[in-house]
């Protein structure tokens, strides 16, 4: 399986539009830029699909001259037409393998795992990272499968080489344990988009998750 070698940026957030409505997406996106985030997805299960192309636009338009990346959920028409990098796809959305052929080799294809059987699947399928989740109770995805827990993440870290992203009740205050259970990237929706200074909190998850990287390099 060639595939891209990614190195996925520690803190992953996601702006969702349940917490972002269309006219708030520039302001939540360029604090998320302005706090030193490295990679935004934008998710959405309510916009129209033109509100949702609308909003990657906007997106797209703010990263561009940046170094982070874009990333655009469940749609990968709306991923070719905003020029996003990359397409974050899930169990029930287009085919990974077909999705490939749309988008060509350099495109970057997250794909959502949820247990070991899809986890290993996901390996053998062109994808540059797997998410895996939801760790925690969360309240931000309404039909979200039963919590894993850190015992589920360090498993599917065992027998995985690939990028995981962790996802699913992931806050400041818990995501250390996530890294010391094997997390390349934790995404966080609520505890990003909920704090009242978005600028300062991403600030803080990155130097966070770099201390982190620090300590364990001292081992
Ligand atoms: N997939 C699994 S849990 C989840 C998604 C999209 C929601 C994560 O949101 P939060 O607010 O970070 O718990
Ligand atoms: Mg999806």
């Amino acid at each position: 399986m060639s595939r891209n070698r990614i190195s996925l940026p520690r803190i992953y957030p996601i702006i969702d539009d349940s917490l972002v409505s269309i006219d708030r997406i520039e302001d939540a996106s360029k604090a998320i830029i302005k706090g030193g985030a490295k990679i935004i997805q934008l998710r959405s299960k309510r916009f129209s699909s033109k509100e949702f192309l609308e909003a990657a636009q906007i997106i797209r338009k703010i990263t561009k001259d940046t170094d982070a990346i874009f990333i655009v959920n469940d749609r990968v028409d709306i991923s070719l037409m905003a020029d996003a990098d990359g397409v974050h796809l899930g169990q029930d959305d287009m085919p990974v393998t077909e999705s490939r052929k749309l988008l060509g080799k350099d495109k970057i294809i997250g794909y959502s795992t949820h247990n070991l059987r899809e986890a290993s699947e996901a390996i053998r399928l062109p994808v540059d990272y797997i998410s895996f989740g939801p760790i925690f109770p969360t309240k931000t995805k309404k039909d979200a499968r039963t919590p894993k827990g850190l015992k589920g993440l360090a498993e599917i870290r065992k027998v995985i080489d690939i990028p995981i992203v962790a996802i699913g009740g992931i806050t400041e205050t818990n995501m250390i344990h996530v890294f010391q259970e094997g997390a390349d990237s934790v995404a966080m929706i609520s505890e990003i988009l909920n704090s009242q200074d978005i600028i300062k909190k991403v600030r803080r998850l990155i130097t966070i998750a770099k201390d982190l990287n620090k300590g364990s390099a001292q081992g």
